[in-house]
């Protein structure tokens, strides 16, 4: 599958950069483009001169808002973030056509951090344009949601994070989430790295993204995952994960290779289970798989360490997971020394973190308002003491 990437805001911008780093894999390792074209937008000057891969003439690094905003971002503003992307936009939506292979471009995908400005309130604006302009292509979001330390200390976050979220599910084709608590909590010394971070966000996209993109017939599964596939497992709230697990290499005599044991076979499958097992505890976003009403799984590994019988182990396990989920799925035999399943859980009916945003930001919405009231009536309260008071303007 071929992706158009776009990154809004600082952390938008910086996982895009790492899908520009994938699709240079993808060109050394297979000679094939999974990416077909990033650009990164935002009102902050600075953070587009920071990033590393993503073109750096204007026309891929795009700044919104300059007028109004000086280069200086817009602070967490996220619904000043939308006003500009709303008076900018345009500048977005042509840029992408000049992507080189932009008619081979099979959906965009927007990516953005919930909780700032910029990206927060860019992100619906952008992929409705998208959508208005580009009709027929889907336009994908992958929304990173805050640190626990940030919904505590800010809850300006929550609000964001959450008006973020209402906005963009109501035009998107799909939602990847991805939240950046669970990638500290599955490795402490990643709290401080936030570009290991952006990479473990990427990942999971690789050989999905890959396996129908490789023609050479050696690699070419027996049933390929192609974009449509894809497409037709995105809907609504979404998380992705991928689990991997090592295959042993004992040397073996050429002619011991015939006779694989009854119990390797087993372990074969167990692998791949295994590997399974991984993908759906390192998904993107804590969920039920039982609340999926679409599900897609990949199988990636050596063509020897592939066979019916674990394309059917790991279809009954992923049915027994997620019981009320149409599924797809694939296989990638592309070589390599593990046994790798990427698994995506699509149409989530229900996911607790944003049931728990949605109230939250409910609540602070109305203490806002009753704060602005009060605050309004003191502040009238004292130019009324200077009533009597002379002016001098
Ligand atoms: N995973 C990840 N999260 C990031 C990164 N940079 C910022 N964040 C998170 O993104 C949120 C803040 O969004 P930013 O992208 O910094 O904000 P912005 O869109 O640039 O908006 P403003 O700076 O407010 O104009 C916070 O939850 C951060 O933890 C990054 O490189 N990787
Ligand atoms: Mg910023």
């Amino acid at each position: 599958m071929r992706l158009l990437v776009i990154g809004l805001g600082q952390c938008g911008s910086r996982v895009a950069d790492q899908f520009v780093r994938l699709n240079k894999r993808a060109q050394g390792q297979w000679g094939v483009d999974i990416v077909t074209g990033t650009f990164a937008v935002n009102t902050d000057q600075t953070d587009l001169t920071g990033l590393t891969h993503i073109g750096s003439d204007y026309m891929h690094r795009i700044l919104i808002g300059g007028r109004k905003t000086w280069g200086h971002g817009v602070g967490k503003v996220n619904e000043l973030g939308a006003e500009l992307a709303r008076e900018d936009g345009d500048k977005v939506v042509d840029a992408v056509r000049t992507a080189p292979n932009f008619y081979q471009t099979h959906a965009f995908i927007l990516i953005a951090g919930a909780a700032g400005g910029t990206g927060s309130g860019a992100i619906s604006i952008i992929a409705q344009m998208l959508k208005e302009r580009y009709i027929g292509k889907p336009v994908y979001a992958l929304v990173v949601l805050p640190f626990e330390h940030e919904e505590m200390a800010e809850l300006r976050s929550v609000y964001n994070t959450a008006t973020c979220l209402k906005s963009i599910h109501s035009v998107a084709d799909g939602v990847f989430l991805a939240d950046n608590q669970r990638y500290v909590r599955k490795d402490a010394s990643l709290a401080m790295n936030l570009d290991r971070i952006n990479s473990a966000i990427a990942e999971p996209f690789y050989d999905m993204m890959c396996a129908g993109e490789v023609t050479r017939f050696k690699y070419v599964g027996a049933k390929t995952l192609d974009a449509g596939d894809i497409m037709q497992s995105l809907d609504g709230w979404t998380a992705i994960g991928t689990g991997r697990s090592g295959i042993p290499r004992a040397f073996r005599f050429p002619w011991e290779l015939a006779k694989v044991s009854f119990k390797e076979k087993g372990a074969e499958t167990l692998r791949a289970m295994q590997a399974m097992d991984a993908a759906v505890s390192e998904l993107s976003v804590g969920c039920s798989p039982e609340d999926a009403g679409r599900a897609l799984y990949l199988l990636s590994a050596p063509a020897k360490d592939m066979s019916m019988d674990i394309a059917k182990g790991l279809g009954d396990y992923l049915r027994e997971l997620a019981e009320n989920a149409v599924i797809r799925a694939g296989d990638f035999p592309r070589g390599g020394t593990t046994v790798d399943v990427t698994i995506i859980l699509s149409q989530l009916a229900f996911v607790q973190k944003i049931r728990d945003y949605y109230d939250r930001a409910t609540a602070f919405a109305q203490t806002q308002k009753e704060r602005i009231k009060e605050t309004t009536g003191r502040l009238r309260d004292m130019e009324d003491a200077a009533k009597g008071l002379p002016s001098l303007i």
